[in-house]
């Protein structure tokens, strides 16, 4: 039988069919190729022996967090505990274009800032608008309700920065378990503890545990450069400029006629360095 893994904890895959849930063991075969199950799979398994047989091609898998057959990755993104942080958002942008994951920015915790302090944030969130990029607000319900129909969508971003709590804000019966920030950020915990998949609004969201530091080594600077997509406006004398130390870089100028925001430039700036110092 064929089905997709819908959940996974310790060792038993919980594998839906279009009528019902198994709940399956993975043979030792699949951690002697190097792939393991992962969530969103589709699976062939032995409905007797409640044995996963093999997996299905994948059009994408991720390692942080561990998904597979992913469209979009709604990138929750909170004001305020946590810190709105550009960098983080920014290496998470990286992160989906990496893995061909189309990025949406979903803001939560607005009514946390001052009216000044919003007009701030408002400003840099139109920002990438301008470049492209949907950005929507956890209080914009219907309008969220919509991106779903037919995909697979990821749930991303930090621990507490409100994943579950929008889920159950879009469906009151969901009941998913959602902490209290302050203690979540001190001790650094997770509330939720699984990646699941959820039928919703005609497509497929997935929660999942938040994290709370991220390192990306494994970009090549080919891969960070094609994830400022702004930058390509910009046509730099040489084709391969890093616009880094070059000279006559348009997209250094950019930056300097305020075309490019500032924070853009910086963290492609870190990233690029990241990726040196780890080579
Ligand atoms: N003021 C305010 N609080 C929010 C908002 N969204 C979420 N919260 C609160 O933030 C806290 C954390 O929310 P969760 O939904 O558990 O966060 P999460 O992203 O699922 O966290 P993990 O499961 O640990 O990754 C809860 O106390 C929520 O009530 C918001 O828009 N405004
Ligand atoms: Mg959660
Ligand atoms: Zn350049």
């Amino acid at each position: 039988m064929q089905g997709q893994i819908v959940k996974i904890i310790s060792d038993t895959h919980f594998v839906k069919t279009s009528n019902e849930v198994y709940e399956c063991k993975c043979r030792g075969k699949f951690r002697n190729q190097k792939i393991t199950p992962l969530v969103g799979d589709e699976v062939i398994f032995d409905e007797k022996e409640k044995w996963i047989t093999a997996i299905c091609p994948r059009k994408n898998a991720l390692t942080r967090p561990p998904v597979a057959n992913i469209d979009q990755g709604f990138l929750i993104t909170s004001c305020k505990q946590p810190d709105f942080s550009t960098n983080l958002l920014d290496k998470l942008i990286v992160l989906m274009h990496h893995h061909h994951v189309v990025p949406i920015l979903c803001i939560t915790k607005m009514d946390l800032l001052s009216k000044e302090e919003q007009t701030e944030i408002k400003k840099i969130l139109s920002y990438y608008q301008n470049i492209g990029y949907t950005v929507l607000y956890n209080t914009e319900l219907a309008k969220i309700k919509k991106q779903f129909k037919d995909k697979t969508t990821v749930f991303t971003g930090q621990t507490g920065s409100g994943k579950s709590t929008l889920l159950n804000k879009l469906d009151a019966n969901l009941k998913l378990q959602t902490g209290e920030i302050s203690l979540a950020l001190g001790r650094g915990k997770h509330t939720t503890r699984h990646v699941e998949l959820i039928p919703l609004f005609g497509g497929k969201v997935l929660d999942t545990p938040g994290f709370s530091a991220l390192d990306f080594h494994m970009f090549s600077k080919e891969e960070i450069k094609d994830a400022f997509v702004e930058f390509k406006n910009y046509p730099c004398k040489y084709q391969d400029c890093n616009h880094l130390k070059e000279d006559h870089c348009a997209v250094k100028d950019a930056v300097q006629a305020g075309k490019i925001l500032k924070s853009r430039y910086t963290n492609y700036q870190k990233l690029m360095a990241e990726v040196e110092e780890y080579r």
